[in-house]
């Protein structure tokens, strides 16, 4: 036990947690909270420009590493500012610890006229989180910030909320650090894992279809084993696409945007074994909604377990650790894979050459000028809608594609996150012209962190996607959907980024100087290609 002020408190716990970055900014409401973290270098202060860049930063971090990141925000608008980030990342399953300023305790819930008021903070924060509450004393901080831990490490990862009142903030009290934790996940019921490895080993002909939760599980490696016992292609969702390298002989990529190249494995297939996805709008789209019946189902989350589908064996686990157990019941040696994997890969890529043209040719040229490891950051964008399907990807977490949430300017501020938690990776952001200027000022934070970064920024002049859904759906009466953009070459150099703008055929050799020569970069390329490559997957 030692006297405390709150701010301190929870600096001392984020040490305990292993916490390396706080991202935020400073206000009267939150100021003891940042005082907290003032004399201990361990913790690095990220100030941002907007808190929703604090929140998609925090996201970009978790999703590139599977690190937990905090948020400093100030009540009110600074809380109302971060929850889109938050909701990216409460839809993507990434954790984040945002502690929220209050006001003192006796000014709440009284319509008083206080700055920053803002009614029912709580329930705003936890329409968005996993984990929501307020702390009244300094005495419960590491009480509160170790449930919050375990809610995000134990359990399907989400963001967590912790308000700390002005007056609990600056107040001081008796606080006992708690001991640090090892947190770890349930492994699944052993007798569903029983029936579901009989069930595997009873199918002729299974495929695996693989979702975020393989990397959120730290689990590759047992998928790739355990489609590999067991002779399993496997497909991935957009949120899987690092689940399984590209160049493992069974991996098949995402089978997202209505393409009809997965109909002959779907049509074969009589067991799919669907490992940390929800199977969503996003997955469902294309594959799901043909899946066999026959459905074994490993997600932490129970309630995502046959939400979407009837299952055959449910188990609710962690997948690294219910993979591991199936593993090893099904034992024995390798089945041969009862799909043709090579001819379907050369089947899909003739495809794509087809139906996505000028934009796999940019993709192409994208992966081949970086190295394996870079981390690319996709936006709603059409580059970025398409790249979960042709990028080739070959380690985990390199390809962060936006959750289903779905809000414009997500790339920026997640790719700077992201190059945080991985220094020593390179980092690609992909923004539309619309989707840049959401969050474009975070260029001055990349700026301030000294970051080696690539803003890469595809301009139409268009919210492009929705005029071509205009289009198709209202017979190309084009409302609200034409832009007037700033010159980005310029705006780049106004935050000081090494600023070109190049026609799409030169991007490898742009990328490639970028990557040589380090620094922020902004890249912006004219492209609004036609015809089929301009398919978004989503479109009626
Ligand atoms: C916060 C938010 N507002 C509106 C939308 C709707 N929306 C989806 S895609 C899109 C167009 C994006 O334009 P741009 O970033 O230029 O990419 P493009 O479609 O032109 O490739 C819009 C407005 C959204 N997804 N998020
Ligand atoms: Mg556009």
């Amino acid at each position: 036990m030692q006297r405390m002020k709150g701010g301190h408190a929870v600096a001392a716990a984020l040490k305990v947690e292993g916490i390396e970055h706080v991202f935020g900014i400073v206000g009267t409401h939150d100021s003891p909270l940042f005082d907290g973290v003032f004399a201990d270098k361990s913790i690095r202060v990220v100030t941002v420009r907007h808190e929703q860049g604090a929140a998609l930063m925090a996201a970009g971090y978790a999703r590139a590493s599977g690190k937990i990141a905090a948020c400093f925000v100030v009540p009110g608008p600074g809380l109302t500012n971060a929850l889109t980030g938050m909701g990216m990342a409460h839809s993507e399953s990434a954790p984040m610890l945002v502690f929220g300023g209050q006001n003192a305790l006796p000014q709440l819930e009284r319509e008083g006229g206080h700055f920053h008021e803002l009614a029912n903070s709580l329930g705003v924060a936890g329409s968005v989180c996993g984990y929501a509450t307020r702390v009244s004393t300094p005495t419960d901080i590491p009480k509160v910030i170790r449930e919050a831990m375990r809610a995000m490490r134990c359990q399907r990862p989400r963001p967590a909320y912790i308000e700390v009142p002005l007056d609990v903030q600056s107040g001081e009290a008796e606080v006992a650090l708690l001991p640090p934790e090892t947190y770890s996940r349930p492994g699944g019921d052993p007798a569903s894992i029983a029936r579901a490895a009989e069930a595997l080993k009873s199918a002729k002909r299974p495929f695996i279809f693989a979702g975020g939760g393989v990397e959120n599980a730290q689990a590759t490696q047992q998928l790739a084993r355990l489609a590999e016992l067991l002779g399993a292609p496997v497909v991935t969702s957009v949120f899987g696409r690092g689940a399984i390298s590209d160049r493992h002989p069974l991996a098949l990529g995402d089978g997202w945007g209505r393409l009809d190249l997965y109909d002959d494995l779907l049509a074969q297939a009589d067991l799919a074994l669907v490992v940390g996805s929800r199977i969503d709008v996003v997955s469902d789209a294309n594959v799901g909604a043909r899946f066999p019946n026959r459905i074994v189902q490993v997600d932490i989350d129970p309630l995502v377990v046959g939400q979407r589908r009837p299952v055959e064996v449910g188990i609710v686990g962690d997948a690294a650790a219910v993979m591991t157990a199936m593993a090893a019941q099904l034992g024995g040696k390798d089945r041969e894979c009862w799909f043709d994997a090579a001819g379907f890969r050369r089947r899909k890529h003739a495809t794509l050459v087809e139906r996505a043209g000028p934009v796999l040719t940019l993709i192409e040229d994208l992966r081949a000028a970086l190295p394996d490891e870079t981390i690319f950051v996709d936006d709603l964008t059409l580059v970025g809608y398409w790249m979960p399907m042709l990028l080739d990807t070959y380690q985990p977490r390199t390809l962060i594609h936006p959750g289903t949430y779905g809000t414009l300017g997500y790339s920026l501020p997640a790719a700077i996150g992201a190059k945080l938690a991985c220094p020593k990776q390179p980092v690609v952001s992909i923004s539309g012209d619309g989707a840049f200027l959401f969050t474009m000022q975070e260029l001055a934070t990349a700026r301030a962190e000294k970051l080696d970064l690539i803003a890469l920024v595809f301009n139409d002049n268009a919210f492009g996607a929705i005029r071509k859904y205009q289009d198709r759906m209202f017979g190309g009466r084009h409302i609200g959907s034409e832009l007037v953009n700033p010159d980005f070459v310029k705006l780049g150099e106004a935050f000081g980024a090494k600023s070109i703008r190049v026609e799409p055929k030169d991007i490898g050799t742009a990328v490639r100087r970028a990557q040589d020569s380090g620094g922020l970069w902004l890249i912006e390329i004219p492209f609004a290609p036609e015809g089929s490559a301009n398919m978004v997957p989503w479109m009626p």
